[in-house]
């Protein structure tokens, strides 16, 4: 085993200088900051390969140890990243401190075994691949370590059902204390699909559960808005009332009491007009108990999805509905923001076409649709 020590001024730049020089396998043992320089030791095992069983079991002591430096490394930034949002204005060095988490991710994702091709790996690299944070993929990664099986090279099959297995595991604790409410409200971002899909939820009630339905728009501010739905609402021979402000709304809900689901359209907001989403929060302040739906686009970047679970979180919604699936070809976003929240996804819609483009999701679906490669029943 060779080891070396390098001096940097950034974990970033140690980390560029250890894979130069030592290459892809080299492994972190420690680092420590010195009169404001980086020292970091890293070590490379020639003869990996050759190991004798016995020696494999000390490597993999060795390597458990490596790992909790990592560990221990990778929260020592998260403090680092703390301290410096108290400072503000120092974008610089948490781009700096980002990447060099992402190295680290991957130092953690990928060196299992000390094999890059080793199952675990593989699993690692399928996740990202599929949108999936790097810090949750490592998170799965960490937990099917407990599980031998999955570390077996021949059968990737069953470590790719064992991450899904525990993913939906994970998924299905957001799914805890729902239950359907008469009325429902739907909120999310400028053009990201709550018209279309409330159209979609108002068939299917009326269709399917041959309920009776009412719906009501507070969409008073787009032009066009109250006549995009209204053309739904007469298709289906549903009513629809308008209402703007609270009042307004009491009234209509009154006039819809006889309704069994009354389902409610909101303006869309984009970034700067918080003071909105305060105005709507009373509005659903009645005393009247409502679920909300918030709607997100999987044609949205992670940053902007995170950003408007952050902002409509003022809202207190219930529930997630992701739109626009035909037109992503990665899912891994839907596990990274029901993990950050932990809110349940009972519908997903993939299309344009109302009512027929909504599908009822579970915890196993979602799971399947994030590790796979799209819906399948
Ligand atoms: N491809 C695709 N398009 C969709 C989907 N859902 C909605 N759309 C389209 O996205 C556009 C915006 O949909 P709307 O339902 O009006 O979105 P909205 O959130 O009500 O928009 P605002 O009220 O302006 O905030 C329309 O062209 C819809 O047809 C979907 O699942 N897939
Ligand atoms: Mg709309």
């Amino acid at each position: 085993m060779q080891i070396k020590r390098y001096d940097a001024l950034s974990i970033n730049e140690a980390m560029q200088k250890i894979k130069a020089d030592m290459g892809r396998d080299a492994i972190v043992l420690s680092s420590r900051r010195l009169n404001g320089r980086l020292e970091v030791v890293a070590a490379r095992d020639d003869n990996y390969e050759i190991l004798k069983e016995s020696e494999v079991e000390k490597c993999e002591k060795e390597e458990s140890d490596t790992f909790s430096i990592i560990r221990s490394d990778v929260n020592e930034l998260k403090s680092f990243i703390k301290d410096f949002k108290k400072q503000g204005g120092v974008y610089a060095e948490l781009t700096e401190i980002k990447e060099t988490m992402s190295l680290l991710f991957d130092v953690l994702g990928i060196q299992n075994n000390g094999r890059i091709s080793s199952p675990l790996s593989k699993v690692y690299y399928h996740l990202i691949s599929t949108g999936v944070s790097k810090q949750r993929a490592c998170a799965l990664i960490e937990e099917l370590k407990k599980d031998s099986r999955a570390e077996d090279p021949d059968n990737y099959h069953y470590t790719l059902s064992a991450v899904e297995n525990m993913m939906k595991r994970s998924i299905t604790s957001s799914y805890r204390n729902t239950g359907k409410k008469r009325v429902s409200v739907f909120v999310g971002p400028a053009g990201d699909g709550k018209t279309t899909t409330l159209a979609k939820l108002a068939a299917r009630c009326l269709f399917g559960d041959k309920l009776n339905v009412g719906i009501i728009t507070m969409d008073t501010y787009r032009i066009g808005a109250v006549e995009q739905l209204k053309r739904y609402a007469d298709i289906m021979g549903v009513p629809m009332e308008v209402a703007s402000e609270k009042k307004e709304l009491e009234r209509v809900l009154n006039k819809f009491a006889d309704k069994d689901v009354v389902l409610i359209d909101t303006p869309g907001k984009s970034r700067g007009d918080e003071s909105y989403l305060l105005k709507l929060k009373k509005c659903f302040t009645m005393g009247l108990s409502m679920e909300t739906n918030l709607v997100l686009s999987m044609t949205s970047s992670q940053e902007s999805m995170m950003d408007a679970v952050a902002r409509f979180g003022v809202i207190n919604y219930n529930n997630i509905i992701f739109t626009k699936l035909d037109d992503s070809k990665k899912f891994g976003s839907i596990y990274n923001v029901i993990d950050h929240v932990g809110k349940p996804v009972f519908y997903v819609a993939n299309g344009q076409n109302v009512p027929q483009d909504l599908n009822k999701m579970d915890p196993a679906k979602l799971a399947r649709l994030i590790v796979g490669t799209g819906i399948r029943s």
